[in-house]
């Protein structure tokens, strides 16, 4: 199949396990359900588990499945996340938290990536702090903060697979979490949470969640 808006070319034929056809598939495909699928003739017996008629089938094939997937990782490396191929609005095993002491800034990185089968965009909506421990957000050195607590904030279009990353920077008040005691600086114990969601563009229906929480001691 080729796109034109994207100029990317991709197999229709393949099988569950992603591999190609072991035999051929025919010039009779159609696009269906208004383009969001393609029915297809193949003679190919690994497109499907236990196809084992030894005759060609028909086959149906979705091409567009919107997928989300947020993590948070310490480091700015989506490997050492935390949530990655994980999928749910509950954070459910999808949880970082940090550890601030004496008032000092801790970061959190938020990878947005596109699990989906198509390029698609994402908003990202998340909390930004308290009055003791507030949150910014930033992708690169712009503080985006106002667009991600308004939902509003969007990646841009991610080729299937990318990803974006946020940055999320957690900066206890000093005078509000610390105070000296006998001439040496004590950390109060405050905390905070908030879940940050990621939405599909393409279908709204399709949300992510990761919750991030700072602890201050
Ligand atoms: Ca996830
Ligand atoms: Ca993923």
């Amino acid at each position: 199949m080729h796109d034109p808006a994207t100029g990317e070319t991709t197999l229709i034929s393949k099988g569950y396990d992603g591999v190609e056809g072991d035999d051929a598939s025919y010039d009779r495909a159609s696009f269906v359900d208004g383009g969001d699928a393609v029915v297809f003739e193949s003679s190919a017996s690994n497109l499907v588990i236990n196809d084992t008629n030894l005759t060609h089938d028909i086959f149906y094939r979705l091409l567009a499945a919107a997928q989300p997937d947020n993590a948070l990782g310490k480091s700015a490396s989506i490997g050492a996340a935390v949530g990655g191929d994980v999928y749910n609005t509950t954070a459910s095993g999808q949880s970082l938290g940090l550890l601030s002491r004496k008032a000092s800034a801790v970061n959190a990185y938020l990878f947005v990536q596109n699990d989906g089968s198509a390029a698609d965009a994402f908003r990202v909506r998340g909390q930004a702090g308290n009055a003791f421990i507030p949150l910014s957000y930033f992708a690169g050195a712009k503080n985006v903060t106002a667009t991600v607590k308004s939902g509003a904030y969007n990646t841009g279009t991610l080729a299937a697979g990318a990803s974006r990353m946020l940055k999320s920077e957690a900066a206890p008040v000093r005078s509000k979490v610390a105070k000296l005691r006998k001439g040496k600086t004590v950390g109060l114990r405050k905390s905070y949470a908030t879940v940050i969601t990621g939405t599909s563009v393409a279908d709204p229906t399709k949300q992510e969640a990761v919750r991030l929480g700072v602890d201050h001691r």
